[in-house]
């Protein structure tokens, strides 16, 4: 592949494609063009250049027949496209300078790009870090996932409480995506399955269309790109023109509506599942659109389908897409008239699943009754996978199957089709052989295999951190991008007083500018001198974001008793949203920002102590947080988080962590030196044990002092005038079940936080330690986890 900066336009054919553009695909002319209409031009001419290197990989995959990976994931958490595609064309200077001629400001029409949030937080962001590391390091691959109509739903404050509203991304022209009209496949539902000709034959009946539309995803450099292939649902019946004509015209547009319903909306849970049926519908429209896609291409340059594993890996992002194995031995039973013993261990050959939770709730398990009726041919299909499995492993006592008391296990089902499951850290991976699966992993060893996640340096340092990526060129040159344990060049400058300063300078300028966001967006001044205190994730009661703001009301009530301290300054910043259903997570929030109104508004803690909490945390808060933060919260009960991905993009940055041993955090303390990352905690099996106890919390409030002032202050409404029983339901919970834990660790958490500012106070050596954190964190990278992926699961080599 030709070298890109051979392929990088020169200033005029930039400026005149971008011109071309807006005059062309646009219709406007420069004197009246929008912030969106330049925006527009600039992605079409930044597309333009994906073109090319998108065709060339295809082409090679192609005339080299080479082995494709395809990863199926009900979620893709994209952000913004814009600055990281033209970051990795190299086009981001010539960009900025180009429109800088033209009287526009790139960093404008950067930020009014809407995020693409077809997902809910790490699992879905996880599946675009990949995507792009699959494109960097050559793997050849597509994704596949859902066009949602609506992303991950807008979040609000009233009264300091959670209100959704519906997102709209396609509200204007998406300009990075393709429609293909003509990739399109219908998919059915509910309906019978008789037998023909000794082949089953299913007739659903209700079906809908499954319609392609491809986004090009380039990797580093524009070595390779891969598609994004995401299904839009459209109905099969036309319009009903006869009803129409009757003047009934809700029932004319009746099939439309019912088609759409399922592109419709994300589900906004990524650890429970609501709304069963439609759920199921979606998860079952991804994953037969995208086997019957894998099949037709397959089938295009081959005829034995036996064959198929030597060309295709199928990789299922989580249980959604476990109807993969099911659907792909139908297409091969009934379609192809393959024997289904044979079928199955085709598409087993074909298959790999990711866990990425331990949790019981987010076990995907639907009942035989709903799978039979919307899925009648494939639950006979579950049932012979169970039977067979069974028969294959007599004389097991405790054998674990698929189907159990009228349920349909997905995640059984999932590991039963998959040749290799694996976990999401070296700790999650043992919990999942020794908690979750104890029985299929004795029957299969050797199947459970560890992938640790990674993140993409592109975005999350590179683009996101242009003072920090500066200096670490500067320092070691160019090419950490792509080999980012290069990082580890930066160790013996750590120890150079003058790259320390640099090192220093450059957070303090992020921490300006996040000081000035901060402003902007929450009217709440802070200062950039404090230490700035980061927890930014999901809202969920394991994530433990009520420790945090427990905690930070017993820092208040400390400085208020001993004014005359020298307290490090610290600003506590909070992100996430909660899922809509979650009643205790929103709870959480309330009283976050009920705590904050009280001690941002305290003249005796003034700016010793201030908390934000932006509304509507997405990818593009997280690229403006991240940079700007010296403490990373990863404080979940330890077996609990499966890894975590923000604790790699902080740390990363030059976040210190604080955290327990609970899913990557290990491996990272392993990584950074457990002298630069502040322990504390309960273990995965000490929590087991602490948990025996019924009376754990209890015993730990009577134990500790502080935090029982704490849980007095908000049982009295000291946070909610207005309503001084708000939290009592918080409250009541905390003495009497405690399953998280908050009450046991709230003292360990208590003494690490007077650790983390004792060693605050000795800047050059926070410094040190911060700058230790990002030389360290090589190993985090999707390209590496994407490269295990491809030499443990796949069977890919890279095309590069
Ligand atoms: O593996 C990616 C991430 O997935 C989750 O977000 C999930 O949705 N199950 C986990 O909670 C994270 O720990 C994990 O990093």
């Amino acid at each position: 592949m030709k070298d890109i900066s051979a392929q990088r336009p020169g200033k005029e054919a930039f400026r005149a494609d971008i011109l071309r553009h807006l005059t062309y695909t646009l219709g406007k002319d420069a004197g009246h063009a929008s912030d969106y209409d330049w925006r527009m031009a600039l992605s079409f001419a930044i597309r333009d250049r994906i073109v090319g290197p998108w065709f060339a990989s295809t082409r090679r995959t192609w005339a080299e027949n080479r082995k494709r990976v395809y990863y199926l994931s009900m979620e893709f958490l994209i952000g913004r496209i814009l600055e990281d595609a033209a970051i990795n064309l190299g086009l981001r200077d010539l960009a900025a300078e180009v429109l800088a001629d033209l009287g526009q400001d790139f960093a404008t029409l950067a930020g009014e790009e809407p995020d693409a949030a077809l997902g809910n937080g790490g699992l879905g962001r996880l599946a675009a870090c990949y995507m792009e590391s699959m494109a960097t390091v050559g793997c050849p691959s597509y994704g596949y996932g859902i066009r949602y109509e609506h992303g991950l739903f807008r979040q609000r404050f009233e009264g300091g409480q959670q209100v959704e509203t519906a997102e709209d991304w396609l509200k204007t022209r998406n300009p990075w995506e393709f429609e293909r009209p003509e990739s399109a496949y219908t998919i059915g539902f509910k309906g019978e399955v008789a037998e023909k000709d000794g082949r089953a034959l299913w007739t659903p009946d209700e079906t809908v269309i499954a319609s392609a539309y491809d986004t090009p995803v380039v990797g580093w450099q524009g070595r390779w790109a891969n598609t994004l292939r995401l299904w839009s649902a459209k109905p099969t019946q036309a319009f009903d023109l006869e009803r129409f004509n009757r003047g009934d015209y809700a029932a004319a547009a009746e099939p439309e509506t019912l088609a759409r319903t399922i592109s419709r909306v994300l589900y906004p849970e990524d650890t429970t599942y609501q709304g069963k049926e439609l759920r199921l519908k979606q998860e079952f429209f991804l994953t037969s659109a995208a086997i019957q896609d894998i099949l037709r291409r397959y089938l295009e340059t081959h005829t034995d389908l036996t064959a198929l594993p030597t060309h295709v890996a199928i990789q299922m992002n989580d249980t959604h897409p476990a109807l993969a194995g099911p659907e792909l031995i139908r297409l091969l039973t009934d379609a192809h008239g393959i024997g289904f013993e044979e079928a199955f261990d085709i598409a087993q050959a074909c298959l790999g699943y990711t866990n990425h939770t331990l949790l019981p709730e987010a076990l995907e398990r639907w009942s035989t009754w709903l799978v039979g009726n919307i899925l009648p041919r494939h639950m006979q299909i579950i049932e012979r996978i169970d039977s067979l499995h069974r028969r294959r492993f007599p004389n097991r006592p405790h054998y674990v199957g698929i189907v159990k008391h009228h349920e349909v296990r997905m995640g059984e089902l999932a590991f039963i089709s998959a040749h290799r499951v694996n976990g999401v850290s070296a700790l999650h991976t043992e919990l999942v052989k020794e908690r979750l699966f104890p029985e299929l992993n004795k029957l299969h060893p050797g199947r459970i295999v560890n992938e640790t996640n990674g993140v993409t340096p592109r975005r999350w340092l590179r683009m996101a951190n242009p003072a920090l990526s500066g200096l670490i060129t500067e320092t070691i040159g160019e090419g950490w991008e792509d080999h980012l344990d290069r990082l580890t060049g930066l160790e013996p400058h750590v120890e150079d007083k003058g790259f320390r300063d640099a090192f220093a300078g450059a957070k303090r300028a992020n921490k300006v500018a996040t000081a000035n966001w901060i402003a902007r967006t929450t009217g709440i001044s802070v200062s950039p001198d404090a230490l700035f205190d980061v927890q930014v994730k999901r809202l969920h009661e394991y994530k433990r974001q009520l420790l945090n703001i427990l905690q930070t009301v017993a820092q208040w009530h400390f400085i208020r008793e001993n004014p005359n301290l020298p307290h490090v300054p610290r600003v506590k910043i909070f992100g996430g949203k909660a899922a809509p259903g979650y009643v205790v997570a929103k709870e959480i929030i309330h009283l976050i920002n009920d705590v904050a109104a009280v001690i941002n508004n305290d003249p005796r803690t003034g700016d010793l102590l201030k908390v934000v909490y932006p509304a509507n945390y997405n990818v593009s808060m997280a690229e403006h947080l991240i940079p700007a933060a010296d403490l990373s919260e990863q404080i979940s009960t330890a077996g609990k988080e499966a890894s975590g991905t923000g604790n790699m993009k902080l740390s990363l940055n030059g976040a210190l962590t604080i955290g327990t041993l609970d899913g990557a955090n290990v491996e990272i303390r392993e990584k950074v030196g457990a002298e630069n990352f502040f322990l504390f905690g309960l273990t995965a099996d000490e929590v087991e044990e602490r948990r025996k106890d019924v009376e754990h919390a209890r015993h730990a409030i009577l134990a500790n002092q502080p935090l029982q002032d704490v849980l007095q202050m908000i049982a009295e409404g000291r946070f909610s005038p207005g309503q001084r029983d708000r939290y009592h339901g918080i409250v009541d919970r905390m003495w009497h079940h405690d399953y998280f834990l908050v009450a046991s660790d709230f003292g360990a958490y208590h003494a690490e936080q007077g650790e983390v500012d004792r060693s605050y106070r000795e800047a050059d050596d926070w410094t040190r330690k911060a700058a230790l954190n990002t030389a360290r964190m090589g190993f985090f990278s999707s390209d590496r986890a994407i490269r295990g992926y491809m030499e443990d699961i796949w069977g890919v080599d890279s095309a590069l």
